[in-house]
């Protein structure tokens, strides 16, 4: 498929999707979001591919939504614009979604990357929800995902203020996994994919349901729909593989069923 604004390739079982509108600085138009979101709907589909990295360029993950597309929105624009629809498919995307981030990650960006399982850093990110420089706030999940990734004191901070964070903080506060000299950033987001595109399919897919049920559930709910998944999984070869395997000690073959 050939796409406009975005790059893609696969590396292993690892799909790799890359912004590709780097005199934007990334900004996630409508229309690079919806080849964002085909990009990862044919990974989805794709039994090859086992995990999926997100990523921009060194300069910049994405600076935000496109403020030159929105300016002059109206209310009914924004109400009918389908951007926002994007999030909730990024959301479904049943295989596990790393970002990998360089540079800056501001408002609809540093949203995206949230909304992905894991976030990869390189030393040069910068985090931030500078919405309200622009009279406006967070609207894609800045203001939910955020709290609950760094406390309400600092969510408090980076929206109402334009606190931004460092690579550094955002590791220091649990928003990033972790943290790595620029040059490598990706090729470390890329090993990480590769290693749990690399185990048990089902089982990686239901644990990754699992926490993020985190974020919709209360505890009691969380814990029985837990334990619904790992009953599920005795009905899986992997599970049967992955035990007699170790029992065995030897490798495990997983088949994805
Ligand atoms: N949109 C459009 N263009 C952008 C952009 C953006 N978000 N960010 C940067 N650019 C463009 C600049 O306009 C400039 O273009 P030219 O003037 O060269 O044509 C080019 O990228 C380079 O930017 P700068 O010249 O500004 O570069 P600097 O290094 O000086 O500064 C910067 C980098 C990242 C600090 C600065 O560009 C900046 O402050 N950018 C804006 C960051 C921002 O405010 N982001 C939040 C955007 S609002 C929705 C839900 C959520 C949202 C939307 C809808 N719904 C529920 C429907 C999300 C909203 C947002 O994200």
């Amino acid at each position: 498929m050939n796409y406009e604004y975005i790059l893609t390739r696969t590396d292993g079982r690892v799909g790799i999707v890359q912004f590709n509108r780097p005199k934007a600085l990334n900004a996630l138009s409508p229309a690079l979001m919806s080849e964002v979101i085909a990009a990862l709907e044919a990974f989805e589909r794709d039994a090859a591919v086992g995990a999926i990295v997100i990523t921009g360029n060194e300069r910049a993950f994405a600076a935000g939504a496109d403020i030159k597309e929105m300016a002059q929105a109206s209310v009914v624009d924004m109400l009918h614009n389908p951007f926002i629809d994007y999030w909730d498919r990024l959301r479904r995307i049943s295989k596990p979604v790393i970002a990998a981030v360089s540079g800056f990650a501001f408002g609809g960006g540093c949203e995206l990357a949230m909304a992905c399982d894991m976030i990869v850093a390189s030393e040069t990110a910068v985090f931030g929800q500078p919405e309200i420089n622009l009279g406006v706030m967070p609207g894609a999940g800045g203001t939910q995902r955020l709290t609950r990734a760094v406390g309400k004191a600092l969510a408090m901070e980076m929206v109402l203020n334009d606190r931004r964070l460092s690579a550094a903080e955002a590791e220091q506060y649990g928003l990033v996994n972790r943290v790595v000299p620029v040059e490598l950033y990706l090729e470390e987001a890329v090993k990480l994919a590769q290693q749990i595109a690399a185990r048990a399919p089902v089982a990686v897919r239901l644990a990754k349901e699992a926490i993020n049920a985190v974020y919709e559930m209360p505890l009691q709910a969380g814990l029985a729909h837990e334990r619904r998944l790992f009953y599920m999984l005795f009905a899986t070869a992997d599970q049967k593989e992955g035990m007699d395997a170790f029992v065995n000690k030897r490798a495990a073959n997983w088949q994805g069923k």
